[in-house]
């Protein structure tokens, strides 16, 4: 007979330990609210997976909330504008005068997860990491409960609430019965190849988009003295055919003749190739298990959205669970799904339309590649587009509205 699993109850069982579960585990526990993570894989793991870069003010000042902000205020970039590369020359668009004064920080996501699971460690609180096998149960109703097994036994979490926070392949939307989900996806028929390496930036101060016929490409940073560079790759090509001398010079001809002369070279640290997609999940909310960050949506990283999305949800779930527990009010729990998803879509369509304005489409060709450039030429000129382009960038306010049709 099988061993009956050990259980344990916690307010809100927490299903991964990325930037989202990590930000919502640490927002419940400065509201005095009970969380348990559950991590499929080992801390290192989590920590090996070089992603997002940018942060918007939203995101900076939930770390700050969330008692986390102590680094990134310290080693964090503040950028003030972006650069856009078309037909060889470089136009610097002010997001911060177009914004009256707003900015984005350059930090990497890897030290926004590492931060998290710091500060979490150091207040005892509970993660279980390399946990198998994660089972949602009961989710429908009122009493949820979440097994997983370790160390060789079977354990379960009963809580009030589930949060789905374990990404595009996790388990809780996968949970969901088939016909209470909706499902809207666009798969992009290319990839981006990303590089990390331990060289200046090319331009310390801005994020560098390129639109070349060869392709998409951008210039990033972790820090003063870490590269973040990618460029558009085929959808089936492989790390192994890209040489960091092939990359290289991949990079530089996609570039304006002064920036490729001023890129600084080096031996790569990270090479990965990631596909592109939109994908959207309706709604965000199953009974007494909600959906947050990749587990809900996905949008290509033109945008630097991604992670500054799941950042926002985690921010309007955390102010649901404190109404209901502080408060005993079910408002923000019965509109979370509509508020997060009319900020989802704004992402959503602000990251497919730089997307499809950045890169070089199987049937973009001679005309196409005119068009964009006249699209991107008009959008220098034009104060209204840039403004546009710089308020999206920086990220809409999060009482931006409910929502087309609302
Ligand atoms: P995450 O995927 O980060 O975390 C989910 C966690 O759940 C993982 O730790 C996973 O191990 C765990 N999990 C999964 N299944 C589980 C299960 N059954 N049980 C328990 N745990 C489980 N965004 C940008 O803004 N800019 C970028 O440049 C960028 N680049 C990206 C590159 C790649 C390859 C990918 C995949 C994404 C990229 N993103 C980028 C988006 C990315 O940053 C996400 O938006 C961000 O990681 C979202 O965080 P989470 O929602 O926490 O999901
Ligand atoms: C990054 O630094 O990884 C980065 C920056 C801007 C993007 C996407 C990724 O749009």
């Amino acid at each position: 007979m099988s061993t009956p699993p050990q259980s344990q109850r916690t307010q809100v069982a927490i299903i991964g330990a990325g930037p989202a579960g990590l930000l919502l585990g640490q927002l419940l526990y400065t509201a005095g609210i009970d969380a348990v993570i559950i991590e499929r894989q080992s801390p290192e793991y989590v920590l090996g997976r070089i992603r997002a870069g940018i942060l918007e003010q939203i995101t900076v000042d939930l770390l700050q909330e969330a008692g986390v902000g102590q680094r990134v205020a310290h080693e964090g970039t503040v950028h003030h504008s972006i650069e856009l590369v078309f037909a060889n020359t470089r136009h610097p668009i002010d997001v911060t005068g177009l914004t009256q004064g707003k900015v984005v920080t350059a930090y990497g996501q890897t030290e926004v997860t590492r931060d998290l699971m710091e500060a979490r460690q150091a207040a005892g609180l509970l993660s279980v990491y390399e946990a198998a096998n994660v089972q949602l149960h009961g989710f429908e109703g009122d009493r949820p409960r979440v097994t997983y097994e370790k160390d060789g036994r079977t354990h379960a979490l009963d809580c009030d609430f589930i949060a789905g926070c374990d990404g595009f392949h996790g388990i809780c939307r996968a949970s969901v019965p088939p016909g209470a989900i909706r499902e809207y996806e666009k798969v992009y028929p290319f990839g981006w190849l990303g590089i990390l390496a331990d060289v200046p930036p090319v331009s310390p101060h801005a994020v560098v988009y390129a639109n070349s016929e060869r392709g998409f490409a951008l210039c990033s940073m972790r820090s003063l003295t870490r590269s973040r560079y990618y460029v558009q790759c085929p959808i089936d090509d492989k790390v192994s055919d890209w040489s960091d001398e092939r990359f290289w010079d991949e990079l530089r001809r996609r570039l304006d003749p002064d920036l490729a002369e001023r890129i600084a070279v080096g031996p790569s640290i990270e090479k990965s190739i990631a596909p592109l997609r939109s994908f959207v999940a309706e709604p965000m909310r199953f009974g007494s298990m909600f959906l947050a960050g990749d587990a809900a949506h996905i949008v290509p990283p033109t945008g630097a959205k991604g992670l500054n999305l799941a950042a926002s949800d985690v921010k309007y779930l955390s102010n649901a669970f404190i109404e209901h527990y502080h408060e005993k009010s079910e408002a923000g729990i019965d509109h979370y799904s509509q508020q997060a998803l009319a900020r989802v879509w704004r992402a959503e369509r602000f990251s497919w339309w730089l997307t499809s304005l950045m890169h070089r489409f199987p049937d973009t060709a001679g005309f196409g590649q005119k068009i964009q450039e006249a699209e991107l030429d008009y959008l220098v000129r034009s104060e209204s587009m840039s403004r546009s382009l710089a308020e999206n960038y920086v990220g809409l306010p999060l009482d931006f509205g409910m929502g087309a049709g609302t």
